[in-house]
């Protein structure tokens, strides 16, 4: 029961009122575009400049004025390991403050269903692996995120809290590492796809030996293409409605080593890597154990070689790319 008293309950169709928080980034870009391509003509969007998502007053005013019935939270601030490590006090104040504003005004203000995303990085540095949901809070966080990890964890909790006592149907993703078209390819905050595709590129274009991959090389991750998680939003949107999260992946991982050569063939870089221990290598593993997901009938369609070669395409048409010398 909503605040606002019975009423009929909207369905995720054509015409449902959908609220893409964060539609600007990564992955709130890639779910407006899921969202319309699947036949959604009523989406509203609002750069940060329209909506500061962490001033709860406006955010109230935004809930009040839009009869909003559907919201995906893609709205975060979030960032590879250096700058998590780095930036620590802005990753867990921002990412507290967007969640709470957003979820609590969205049950307020009578939302019908809402989509918050966590990471695969807030479950315990060393869970058995593949992860499985079940294995959050059990265990000591990965240190270089722990801030943007305890965030997130309470992202999760406010969205079970609220559907326990309040019967407000809101879901918790976990999705694995993301990338693709649209991804932050500045070298200091971005996550390693993007940062590696970008340093291939540029030793490609200047003829350097080498190119310099952060850590040992050993750390596995898993790679999800932000088109896929996208159409796993859409889908999840549509057919899941559990207070427990769920993890959204593709289940297999690789090591830093074998993903660097992976970007070196797409880009064309035929010099060595050359690896800095100077920079973490943050956790060991995270690999999702996606069995729920499947179970449900949604499985990635994207594989990390494709995936690779159209980043690194979107790199040089809109990225900011080095040209050839
Ligand atoms: O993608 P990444 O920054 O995030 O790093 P995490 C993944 C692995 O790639 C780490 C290595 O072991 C890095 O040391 N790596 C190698 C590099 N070269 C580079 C490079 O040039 N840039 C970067 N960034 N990494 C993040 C969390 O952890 O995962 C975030 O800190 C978020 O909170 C994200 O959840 C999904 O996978 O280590």
């Amino acid at each position: 029961m909503s605040p606002t008293g019975a009423r009929q309950v909207p369905e995720f169709g054509p015409s449902a009122k959908i609220f893409v928080a964060g539609h600007r980034g990564l992955v709130g870009s890639a779910i407006s575009t899921a969202l319309r391509d699947g036949g959604h003509e009523n989406l509203v969007e609002r750069t940060r400049a329209e909506l500061d998502l962490t001033d709860q007053a406006a955010v109230d005013a935004f809930f009040d004025a839009e009869d909003i019935e559907f919201v995906f939270l893609a709205a975060a601030k979030v960032g590879g390991i250096h700058a998590n490590n780095t930036e620590r006090a802005e990753f867990i104040y921002d990412n507290l403050v967007i969640e709470t504003n957003v979820i609590d005004a969205a049950y307020r203000h009578g939302v019908e269903k809402l989509l918050f995303l966590g990471s695969s990085c807030i479950y315990p540095k060393l869970a058995d692996q593949p992860i499985r949901e079940e294995a959050l809070l059990t265990g000591p966080l990965e240190e270089t995120n722990e801030p943007y990890a305890i965030a997130k964890i309470a992202g999760v909790k406010l969205c079970e809290a609220y559907r326990r006592q309040y019967g407000f149907d809101a879901i918790s993703l976990m999705p694995t590492n993301l990338y693709g078209p649209g991804d932050n390819f500045d070298l200091e905050s971005s996550h390693v796809i993007p940062a590696l595709v970008r340093k291939a590129h540029e030793a490609k274009v200047t003829g350097a030996p080498t190119m310099t991959v952060w850590g040992s090389g050993e750390p596995r991750r898993e790679f999800l293409h932000v088109r896929d998680l996208a159409d796993a939003t859409v889908f999840l949107m549509a057919n899941y409605d559990e207070e427990i999260p769920i993890n959204v992946g593709v289940g297999e991982d690789v090591t830093v080593r074998e993903l660097a050569e992976l970007v070196a063939d797409a880009v064309g870089f035929t010099g060595e890597l050359a690896f800095d221990g100077s920079k973490p290598d943050g956790t060991p593993r995270k690999v999702l154990d996606v069995s729920r997901l499947n179970a449900l009938g949604w499985r990635a369609k994207i594989s990390l070689p494709d995936g690779l070669a159209e980043t690194y395409r979107w790199y040089l048409e809109d990225g900011d790319a080095l040209a050839a010398e």
